[in-house]
């Protein structure tokens, strides 16, 4: 279906358990399909293959049979932890807003830092040193920067990266909506990560930083489908601070172009949400004065203004600047 040679990128998603590998995963494909949860979760390399071509997620477990299956979070559930060693399970799909016609190719990997799984570690290392890569996007928890955990798996990704040659780390900083943005600078928290980063990397290697919301932006994408939340999902998804999400795309490191691009989406969004408010204000007038029936309207109206509010939301969550970022990689410096 694919080949380790396909002149594409072939991404490693790499970090420690619980920093959110397989929520950037669930948000770039708008669905809840990935492993994902607060204890050691993923248990072995899952190979996703994005194919613009493709036109119903699929997925197969090799060590158990060559077949595919529709893709559900049952099987890939299922899969976890149940096949052969450096045995990926195999997703094809195509991501629907990535918009460059080609393949992509990312690999799902354990958070190697768990004590209770020593095959975690050899998993996500095999990955690390023998897959056929060309980026690495290293997933860091804004809340759990510094660990000593985080620290030895940065060494060993700095390793790697000397002995197999070019290897571009992008920095995804996750879980940025646990910020206080009138108590934490958002500036010095990127600062600090790419500094740490940079230092384990072989001299003037490139490390670009994306703060992300995955959390949210999949509670918003799913939203926007009515795809049905948990209570804690639900509840996850109705809070945003605006500020925040400015000060991370000012922050982030990644092309102006893309910085530019989010900017102008932001602004025209908050333009509906203000429209789209001042139209509900309108028809709350006249449910109150004027048309016993306003009120059905209005109830109407109100899916189209959580509408407007999910979309900035989403646009704000860094996913959408990740996604321009996947569509201009280059698959050049493919090592191994
Ligand atoms: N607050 C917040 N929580 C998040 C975010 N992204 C992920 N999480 C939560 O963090 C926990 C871990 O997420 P996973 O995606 O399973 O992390 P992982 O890196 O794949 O973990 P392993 O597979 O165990 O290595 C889950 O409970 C997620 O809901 C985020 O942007 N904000
Ligand atoms: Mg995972």
């Amino acid at each position: 279906m694919h080949s380790d040679n396909d002149p594409c990128p072939h991404i490693l998603l790499l970090g420690c358990m619980s920093s959110g590998k397989s929520t950037v995963l669930n948000a770039l494909l708008g669905r809840g399909v990935f492993p994902a949860g607060n204890r050691a979760t993923t248990a072995q390399v899952f190979t996703i293959v994005h194919d613009p071509g493709c036109t119903g997620a699929v997925c197969r477990n090799p060590t158990e049979s060559p077949e595919w299956h529709p893709l559900t979070q049952e099987r890939l559930a299922a899969y976890n932890g149940a096949m052969s060693e450096n045995t990926p399970a195999e997703v094809r799909l195509c991501l629907p807003h990535l918009e460059r016609k080609r393949r992509v190719v990312f690999y799902d990997t354990p958070g190697p830092n768990t004590s209770k799984f020593g095959g975690h570690r050899e998993e996500t290392y095999f990955a690390l040193e023998k897959l056929p890569l060309t980026h690495i996007f290293l997933v860091l928890d804004m809340v759990q920067l510094h660990t000593r955990d985080e620290e030895a798996l940065l060494k060993d990704m700095g390793r790697v990266v000397s002995e197999r040659g070019r290897l571009p780390v992008l920095v995804l900083l996750n879980k940025a909506d646990v910020i206080d943005i009138d108590k934490e600078s958002v500036r010095d928290i990127v600062g600090d990560a790419s500094d740490t980063v940079a230092a384990h990397l072989p001299e003037g290697s490139p490390v670009d930083v994306i703060p992300l919301m995955s959390k949210g932006a999949e509670v918003w994408r799913r939203m926007i489908d009515r795809d049905p939340l948990t209570v804690f999902e639900t509840e996850f998804g109705q809070y945003i601070d605006w500020r925040l999400c400015e000060a991370m795309l000012h922050e982030a490191r990644m092309p102006v172009a893309i910085r530019d691009s989010i900017a102008a989406q932001l602004e025209e969004w908050e333009r509906m949400r203000k429209f789209s408010s001042a139209f509900k204000s309108s028809l709350e007038y006249l449910a109150r004065r004027v048309h016993p029936e306003a009120e059905l309207i209005n109830k109407k109206m109100s899916k189209i203004l959580d509408y407007a509010d999910c979309r900035k939301a989403v646009t704000g969550s860094g996913i959408p600047a990740l996604e321009e970022y996947i569509d201009g990689l280059e698959a050049q410096g493919q090592s191994a």
